[in-house]
């Protein structure tokens, strides 16, 4: 089996300390950190994604997934970051309110901070004041809300209502994705964006920004 066939079926297996030295391993052979990325934890998750889908695995198993994801992604992450750029403009980011996904959004701030953007990392469960709150405290130029659940991309339209109330609704772009979220329901919420990945999203942030 190839190297990030190996990442794949260990992430699958929640094997964490694994994960991360394979990643390593790959990283050592020169693989290109984006391929190890998507061809291994990427597609790990994945496979995780369906199963679960399929009453194959449950809660549990997918958490020990995401968490080895997430062990594996702490190693890529500084090669993922360029190290040092000066900050391009600022965003806030979060999960939005009752939803506990955060391994999508983690990617987009990495991708953000790759960009040079100073990012503001709120974490999951963001009431839509929060997002708010934040963007006025550090002068955000864009606001960006991740959302995994049908349940809780309502929330996205709740920020948008807040930036217009608080007024700052001309200064702040807001943009929005996740699994669920379409452009269709980005236009629908008055939201500024809405992209699919995380590399697409730090396109658009910086273009927000400069
Ligand atoms: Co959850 N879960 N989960 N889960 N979970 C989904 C999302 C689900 C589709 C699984 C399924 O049924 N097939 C389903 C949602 C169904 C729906 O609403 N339509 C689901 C469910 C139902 C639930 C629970 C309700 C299960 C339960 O308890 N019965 C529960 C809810 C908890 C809560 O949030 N309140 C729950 C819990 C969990 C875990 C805690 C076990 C775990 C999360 C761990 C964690 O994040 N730390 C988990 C996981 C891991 C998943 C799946 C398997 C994987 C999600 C993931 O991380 N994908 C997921 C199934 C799936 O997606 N196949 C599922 C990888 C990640 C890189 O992709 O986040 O989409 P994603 O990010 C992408 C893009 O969407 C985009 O960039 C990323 C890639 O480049 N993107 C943005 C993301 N945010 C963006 C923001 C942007 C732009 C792009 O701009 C701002």
């Amino acid at each position: 089996m190839g190297l990030l066939e190996d990442i794949s079926s260990f992430l699958q297996q929640g094997r964490a300390p694994i994960v991360k030295e394979k990643v390593q391993e790959a990283l050592d052979q020169g693989i290109a950190p984006q391929e190890i990325l998507e061809k291994g934890l990427l597609d790990g998750m994945g496979i995780i994604g369906d199963k679960f889908k399929k009453n194959e695995i449950f809660v549990p198993e997918v958490l020990i997934a995401a968490r080895a994801m997430n062990a594996g992604v702490g190693i890529l992450k500084p090669h993922l970051v360029e190290a040092g750029v000066e900050s391009k403009g600022t965003a806030v980011i979060g999960t939005v309110k009752g939803d506990l996904h955060d391994i999508g959004k983690n990617l987009v701030k990495m991708m953000l901070e790759g960009k040079g953007l100073s990012v503001i990392d709120l974490g999951v469960d963001v009431s839509s004041e929060q997002f708010v709150q934040a963007a006025i405290d550090n002068n955000a130029d864009i606001i960006c809300c991740s959302a995994l659940l049908t349940t809780t991309m309502g929330e996205m339209k709740n920020v948008v209502a807040a930036a217009e109330e608080k007024g700052i609704r001309d200064k702040v772009k807001i943009m929005v994705g996740g699994a669920p979220i379409t452009q269709s329901f980005c236009d629908s919420i008055g939201a500024d964006c809405y992209e699919p990945d995380a590399a697409s999203a730090a396109d658009a942030a910086l273009a927000f920004c400069s």
